[in-house]
C-alpha cells in the first residue's frame, strides 16, 4: 500500500491503516474490506470504508461536548481522518445496553458480566436496565479478553479510568436515543481513549460505527433470541448459504451480494446523520 504524502505508516488494523503526519498527528485510514465471523472477505464492498469514516466524523463533531475527541480534519477521499496523537489508554470500553455476544455467554455460565450481577430470568437481547461498561484489554483483533473495572482502573490509572468510563457512558446514552429515535437500536459500542500531551482524556480511534458497534434493526427488534446485524447480516446469511465453515478465507461474495451491502451501510448513514451520502461522497466536511 502506498504511503499517503510521505507519511510514515504506523500499523494496520484488520480493515485500516494508520500513518504518523508529524510528532503531534495521525492519518486513519479505512478501507472498503470487510469481516464476518472475525474472517476478511475477499471481496470489498465499496464506500465501505468511507461510510465508516464520515459516520465516525459525524459522531465526534456532535459528541465533543461530551467529551473531546481526537478528530483534526478529514481527507477529501472520505476515508482518511487527521487526528491528534494520543497515549492511548490500554483498555478497550464497551457500553453494553443490551444482552448480546459475550455479555450473553458470560451471563448464562454466571449471571455476571465483567463483574456486573444482572438479574434472573434476562433472555438474549434483552434491553439491560441500565447500560454497563465491559471493559477488555486490545489484544489480538477479535481475541479481546474482558476483565472486571478494578482490573482496567489498575491499568489506566483510577483517574483516567474514572473520566474515560463517565464519558462513554455519556456517549452511549446520547448516541444510542439519537440511533433509536431513526429505527435503529445500538446494542453496544467499543471506545478506545486516549490521554493528550496536557493530560486531557479524549475520545479516539473511531467511534460509533457499525465495525466497532452492534447495529439492530429497531422495528424487528425481538428478545429472546440473536437479533440481525442492520449492516451484515445480508453478507453473512450469503457466505453460510455458500456452506463456509467459518475459517478464512471466506467466500468471494457476488455483485447482487456487495451492492445489497453497501446498500445497508448507506442506509445505515443517512439513517443516523440525516445527510445524503452523495452530499458526503461530494464534500465529506458536510459531516462536520
Ligand atoms: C489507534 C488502530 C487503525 C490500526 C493507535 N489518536 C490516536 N493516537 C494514538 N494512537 C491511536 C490513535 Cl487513534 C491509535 N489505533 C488503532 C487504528 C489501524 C490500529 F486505523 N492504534
Amino acid at each position: 500500500m502506498s504511503e499517503p504524502g510521505g507519511a510514515t505508516h504506523l500499523a494496520s488494523g484488520k480493515v485500516r491503516e494508520i500513518y504518523a503526519l508529524d510528532d503531534d498527528r495521525l492519518l486513519l485510514v479505512a478501507s472498503d474490506r470487510i469481516s464476518t465471523f472475525d474472517v476478511i472477505l475477499p471481496t470489498p464492498i465499496p464506500d465501505k470504508g468511507r461510510v465508516l469514516t464520515g459516520m465516525s466524523a459525524f459522531w465526534f463533531t456532535r459528541t465533543s461536548a461530551i467529551v473531546p475527541n481526537h478528530l483534526l480534519d478529514l481527507g477529501d477521499d472520505g476515508r482518511s481522518t487527521i487526528c491528534r496523537r494520543l497515549e492511548m489508554l490500554p483498555v478497550e470500553f464497551v457500553v453494553r445496553g443490551y444482552l448480546s455476544g459475550s455479555s450473553w455467554v458470560d451471563y448464562q455460565a454466571s449471571g455476571t458480566v465483567c463483574g456486573h450481577a444482572l438479574p434472573d430470568g434476562l433472555v438474549e437481547s434483552d434491553r439491560l436496565r441500565e447500560p454497563i461498561v465491559t471493559p477488555a484489554t486490545k489484544a489480538e483483533e477479535g481475541h479481546d479478553l474482558n476483565i472486571t473495572e478494578a482490573e482496567a482502573a489498575a491499568l489506566c490509572g483510577a483517574e483516567p479510568y474514572e473520566t474515560a468510563r463517565e464519558a462513554a457512558l455519556a456517549l452511549y446514552a446520547f448516541a444510542s436515543a439519537h440511533a433509536e429515535a431513526r429505527g435503529i437500536v445500538l446494542a453496544d459500542t467499543k471506545f478506545e481513549f486516549g490521554v493528550d500531551p496536557d493530560g486531557v482524556v479524549m475520545l479516539g480511534d473511531e467511534a460509533l460505527t457499525p465495525d466497532s458497534s452492534r447495529f439492530w434493526p429497531g422495528d424487528s427488534y425481538a428478545p429472546g433470541g440473536p437479533q440481525p446485524s442492520f449492516d451484515k447480516q445480508y453478507v453473512r446469511d450469503y457466505c453460510l448459504s455458500t456452506g463456509w465453515d467459518r475459517t478464512d478465507p471466506g467466500p468471494e461474495v457476488p455483485d447482487d451480494v456487495v451492492h445489497g451491502t453497501r446498500g445497508r451501510y448507506v442506509d445505515a448513514f443517512e439513517r443516523l446523520t440525516e445527510i445524503s451520502f452523495a452530499a458526503y461522497l461530494s464534500d465529506p466536511k458536510v459531516v462536520l
